[in-house]
């Protein structure tokens, strides 16, 4: 039985770390009153990290673990950890596909929903005895919109089989073209907001992506369009995001992720047309648990020397 300590970056969802802790010897980083002083320690003898799709490692930590063989993230997105710097260094990297993404979507068409019919503020008018003294304005439709999905990947492929549902026409942009997708494909993204009047974005974080839905696709998106964002605050230029929201030249968003988490922009927190939520995709208990048996089997095999379950290609 393998005794390596394991590094743990974040708290998980407590199930998960009680399981993880109760079955082998842990170390919390984010507790920690000296992280310096504890990497130092387990320089020796760490071979497993623990993370979390937000907080990650970068090279600076890993590089304090000469051991280290496995990266271990509780989340699909892996752009918070130095992937680059794994692969240089032999270090195996697991995260959790497949099993958060109908929740992930699901929040997509929630905040979709929720934005264009003003689901909270139909809320509020309720509870604020606003109904009392007369209706409450009418709102924007989800018929008859065009949806454009920015990363056909699973997360994106089971918003659009939800927007077929909902009977909107469909387009998307990512990389390349796929031949087995009908919906047509935008090789440019401002062209993908022109045709829209709905933008999802769903492909991953990172360097490739920062910034792909520019000041230039929100405008053409414009002043009745909807931008909704389940992936990464990265993804999109958010201060032109904000002032576009601002000035009315972009309708409305619905947003579960933001560049600076917890911080979201001050100016967004008193828009009437945005929706706001604390990056929740995944965040409800049958996906976290589904989450964090992914993570402890791939822990386990790793610890028993067998094929990891969920590593990235
Ligand atoms: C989580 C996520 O919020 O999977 C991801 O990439 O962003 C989310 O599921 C996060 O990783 C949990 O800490």
């Amino acid at each position: 039985m393998n005794t390596s300590p394991i590094l743990l970056m974040a708290p998980l969802y407590p199930p998960t770390q009680q399981e993880l802790e109760s079955r082998w010897t842990v170390r919390r980083l984010f507790e920690s009153a000296d992280a310096d002083a504890l990497l130092d320690e387990l320089a020796a003898d760490c071979r497993v990290v623990v993370t979390t799709g937000g907080r990650g490692i970068d090279a600076a930590a890993m590089a304090r673990l000469p051991k280290l063989e496995l990266v271990a993230c509780f989340g699909v997105g892996v752009d918070a950890i130095d992937v680059d710097y794994c692969k240089a260094h032999g270090i195996a990297v697991t995260n959790t596909p497949d099993v958060l993404t109908e929740d992930v979507a699901d929040l997509a068409l929630a905040l979709l929903l929720a934005t264009l019919r003003r689901i909270p503020a139909g809320d509020r008018f309720v509870r604020e005895g606003r109904w009392l003294k007369g209706s409450m304005p009418l709102t924007q439709s989800l018929q008859g919109r065009k949806v454009g999905i920015v990363g056909l990947g699973r997360i994106g492929m089971a918003i659009a089989r939800r927007c077929e549902a909902f009977g909107t026409p469909i387009g998307w942009h990512g990389p390349r073209a796929k031949p087995d997708v009908s919906w047509p494909w935008f090789d440019d993204v401002v062209a993908l907001g022109r045709w829209a009047d709905v933008l999802v974005a769903a492909c991953p974080g990172g360097a490739a992506t920062r910034g792909l839905v520019s000041r230039a696709v929100l405008e053409a998106l414009g002043p009745d369009g909807v931008f909704v964002n389940i992936a990464r605050g990265s993804v999109v230029d958010e201060p032109a995001m904000v002032e576009l929201l601002g000035n009315g030249k972009l309708g409305s968003a619905g947003l579960d992720v933001f560049d600076d988490e917890p911080n979201v922009p001050a100016a967004l927190l008193t828009m009437e047309n945005v929706v706001l939520q604390p990056h929740v995709g995944s965040g409800t208990h049958p996906t976290r648990t589904a989450m964090g048996r992914l993570v402890l089997d791939n822990v386990a095999a790793w610890m028993e020397g067998k094929p990891l379950v969920t590593p990235l290609p």
